[in-house]
């Protein structure tokens, strides 16, 4: 039987969705014409009036807004409200180091928290159940999401934060959670601690509902078989909100759009062209009801398919297929977005040349990251110790950039690999993105 948060919403005939959207783009559009500058210019130059935005079908005169827009405007540029209407701010990284930082006003936050009680609902919650968040608090938009998720649906929530597996446990078994939030890698591998310490029996787990990365239904399976659980996909992004844009139902198939408060496109990435429905390519949001950091035609860089295809849970919500790949360099490492250029800053910062190769991998359940850097011709490391200390201090500045640890092996001139066209700047062994799941 299917569940909904708001039932007159989620299942709300696609003409009236359409309708419900086209009436509060036209207001948004409105609001960041009068309210930020940024739009206003933007729209100015491409010669749109707001009153020239009345449906949908219109969305496609504006012009898109990219993570390069969101770096130059930072950190105020693209805020829509005074920042006395503000009450909070989440942050993800960026593309040269420069964090994206959104705003939310208390409504904002409301919204959100609305989008992911109905992915919680859609999992099987109720008040009955106790909730355990293991994703990051804090910046991260994982951990306050599904809190406050958790909290609207009135079930019983524990703000574990990530780590420190042994407390979760504890908590886990001591206190019945019958619902797990984490990323899919971090329930793969509580999944293993548990067959360790042998202590699946008092496990009261009965769904996760997992995201912030790339994960296969090859990873789907394992997780549930290890945890005795049905596992939900959940995406979303930072400058659209954080996790609950799109939440899967028990029919596993695709991830239903919260389609009151974002509008989802699908475009080809090199030309801009709005495709089809069913057809592959970069997923762009229009965020329609958040005020204080109001996204229009935002290029996710996700590579998607969209479905209107009627969905037999009775939503009619409009499903992406998981992320299939993206159309930049962005990697999810150990649950962190890492773009090649970020290392690259720090390479010259610290006096090397991008001569660099990244691997990326998956061992066991846990992202491992190493750097072969060449250290330049005229300044070989003296001695091993040398060599060591160089690398700790890039091991250090990597670290401070990233949040992560990467391996950092120094290597002689010339022994990066050259190609002939771009440079393989990147090995990713993970395997991570598969077919689309869209039925
Ligand atoms: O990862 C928000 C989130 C938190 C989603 C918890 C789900 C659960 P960012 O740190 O801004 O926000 O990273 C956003 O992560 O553009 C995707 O490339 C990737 N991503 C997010 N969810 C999924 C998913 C959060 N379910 C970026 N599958 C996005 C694959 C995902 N990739």
């Amino acid at each position: 039987m299917a569940n909904y948060f708001n039932p007159e919403i989620e299942t709300m005939p696609v003409e009236e969705i359409k309708k419900l959207q086209g009436e509060r783009l036209a207001e948004q559009v409105k609001h960041v014409y009068k309210n930020v500058e940024f739009y206003r210019n933007k729209m100015d130059e491409a010669g749109v009036k707001p009153e020239d935005i009345k449906t949908v079908e219109d969305l496609a005169k504006l012009p898109f807004i990219e993570k390069d827009d969101l770096r130059d405007q930072y950190p105020y540029g693209l805020l829509g409200v005074p920042l006395s209407e503000c009450v909070r701010i989440q942050s993800t990284s960026g593309t040269t180091g420069r964090r994206v930082v959104a705003f939310y006003t208390q409504e904002d936050i409301d919204l959100w928290d609305t989008c992911c009680a109905r992915a919680i609902v859609a999992a099987g919650g109720t008040n009955e159940d106790v909730v355990h968040v293991c994703y990051g608090y804090g910046l991260f938009t994982g951990g306050p999401g599904l809190n406050g998720g958790s909290h609207k649906v009135g079930s019983l929530t524990l703000p574990m934060s990530s780590g420190n597996t042994d407390r979760q446990l504890q908590f886990m078994t001591d206190l019945g959670s019958t619902i797990l939030c984490c990323t899919p890698s971090y329930a793969a591998y509580l999944g293993e601690a548990i067959k360790e310490k042998g202590i699946k029996d008092q496990i009261k787990l009965k769904a996760g509902i997992f995201g912030a990365e790339a994960w296969t239904e090859e990873m789907r399976h394992n997780i549930e078989e290890s945890l005795g659980i049905k596992a939900y996909d959940i995406y979303g992004l930072t400058e659209i909100s954080g996790p609950g844009v799109s939440f899967e139902c028990s029919e596993q198939k695709g991830m239903h759009v919260n389609e009151d408060h974002f509008i989802p496109e699908i475009i080809n990435p090199k030309t801009g062209e709005v495709l089809p429905e069913g057809e592959k390519g970069e997923l762009v949001f229009t965020c329609i009801t958040k005020k204080a950091f109001p996204l229009i035609r935002y290029r996710t860089r996700d590579i998607c398919v969209l479905s209107r295809k009627q969905c037999s849970c009775g939503r009619t919500h409009i499903r992406m297929s998981k992320p299939l790949g993206r159309s930049d360099d962005m990697m999810v490492v150990k649950g962190v977005n890492v773009f090649p250029s970020q290392i690259e800053t720090v390479l010259l910062n610290d006096g090397y040349e991008a001569n660099y190769q990244l691997v990326v991998d998956r061992i066991g359940n846990g992202d491992t990251i190493a750097c072969d850097v060449e250290w330049l011709p005229e300044n070989p490391p003296k001695d091993a110790n040398d060599k060591a200390s160089r690398e700790k201090k890039l091991v250090a500045d990597l670290k401070s950039m990233l949040g992560i640890v990467v391996e950092v092996h120094l290597v002689a001139p010339k022994s990066v690999p050259r190609s002939e066209g771009k440079a393989v700047r990147v090995i990713d062994k993970r395997n991570l993105y598969e077919e689309s799941n869209l039925k």
